[in-house]
Formats: structure tokens, sequence, C-alpha cells
């Protein structure tokens, strides 16, 4: 067994580190972590230590050096299997991967218009067309998947999977700027932020002392 370090950036705002993050904690396995704050003067030089990216998150396992959430996700899910991070069923699966795939790959407008972030609640901020556009379409995946997959469990395909970890920022997301959800939308965001890994992060994000969008939000 090698030694399991994630870099990640700072819990409130770093959503693309939230999501190996949860999907290490899956596995049950030790890691050790370093948090790195973001837009910090240091930043740059600190991520530059371990990522060839210039980005978090990074997975250091042993002499191994792994980049970008979902590829670390992918990683961790073969490292270890009986963390049955992927749906077990071959359809659900490549699903899982295609909804995983299309929010690694886009969403840009919510993205934009609602970033991460664990230190605020602004409902209303942030909703345009754009990022309506984005809300139907994760409100519709969502739905879908439920249906379809599932039945085994109150996760997309039941069980939680990897595709649920790519979706936690979401729902925190829509907590944070106040996207109405009803139905199994409003089921599914409470049974994310249900998973005791997903409190332990939120708490983690409160309690830290950085805040690089105090600036953006003291108007409001
Ligand atoms: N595609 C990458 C995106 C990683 C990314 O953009 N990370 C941000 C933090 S959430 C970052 O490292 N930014 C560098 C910086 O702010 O200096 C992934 O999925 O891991």
């Amino acid at each position: 067994m090698g030694d399991l370090t994630l870099v990640i950036g700072n819990k409130a705002f770093s959503s693309w580190s939230l999501r190996p993050w949860l999907a290490l904690k899956r596995t049950g396995q030790p890691f050790r972590e370093i948090v790195i704050p973001l837009r910090q003067p240091d930043t740059a030089a600190r991520i530059a230590e371990h990522s060839p990216t210039g980005r978090v998150p990074c997975l250091r396992d042993g002499d191994r050096v792994i980049w970008d959430s979902l590829a670390i996700c992918e990683y961790v899910a073969e490292r270890f299997p009986d963390a049955a991070l992927w749906p077990t069923d071959a359809h659900a699966r490549a699903v899982a991967r295609s909804v995983s795939a299309e929010m690694h790959s886009g969403f840009a407008a919510l993205r934009t218009h609602m970033s991460m972030d664990l230190k605020a609640f602004r409902p209303g901020v942030g909703h345009n067309a754009e990022s309506g556009a984005d809300i139907a379409r994760v409100f519709a995946l969502w739905r879908d998947t439920r249906a379809r997959f599932g039945a085994g469990g109150p996760f997309l395909f039941g069980d939680f999977s990897i595709a649920d970890a790519m979706y936690a920022p979401v729902v925190t997301r829509f907590l944070t700027y106040g996207v109405a959800m009803d139905g199994p939308c409003a089921d599914y965001a409470q049974a994310v932020m249900d998973l005791p890994a997903m409190k332990e992060w939120v708490e983690a994000a409160k309690a830290e002392p950085w805040d690089i969008y105090a600036d953006e939000r003291s108007p409001s």
C-alpha cells in the first residue's frame, strides 16, 4: 500500500477538490491532505510543488502523481475496487461515466455565475438565462438517473458513486444561491448533504480563515 496524499484547494471554494476527496473518503483508506489556499500570493508556487498543471486537485500515491479531478476519481476506483465507486451494472456504469464527463466538461455558466462558496448564502445571485439552462439540464439528468438507476439507494445510481462526487458541488451551489428544488431533486440534494463526509467537508470549509470572495459579497 502506497502512501496517499491529496493536494487540494481551500474547502470553501475548490469544487474540483471536493470531488476526488469524497471518492477517497468513500474508500475508507487513510490519506494525508495538503490544503493550499487559492488566490494568495504564494498559491501558484505552492501548487507547483505538487502538480504539473499548476492546478489542484492532485493525488500522490507513493511515487505516482495523478492530476485532474475525474482522472483521480478513476484512479481511486481502480486502486480500491472494493469501494465500488462505479455502478456494477455495465449500462448504469456507462451512464454514470457519461454524466460525470458531462459535469467535468460542461456547465460553464453554472460554474461562472454560481461559484462554489460554502461561506455564503446568496439566494437570487447568479440566476440568468445561461445558468438557468444549465440548472434545467442538471435537474433533468438527476431525475432521469434517479428514475432509471436509483432504486437501490438515495443517490443517482442507487449507492454512492463517482457521479455523486461530481455533482456534490452543484448541490452546494443550488443551496448557496437559492435554486428551488423539489421532488426527487430535493431528496437527492438532501442525501448528498447528509453524507458524513460531506458534513465534514462543509464544517471544515466554514472554519477556514481564507475568504477569497469576501469583497465580491460585501455589498449584498
Ligand atoms: N480540470 C481540472 C480543473 C482544476 C482547477 O481548475 N482547479 C482550480 C481550483 S478549483 C485551481 O487549481 N486553480 C488554480 C489557482 O486558482 O491558482 C480538474 O478537474 O481537476
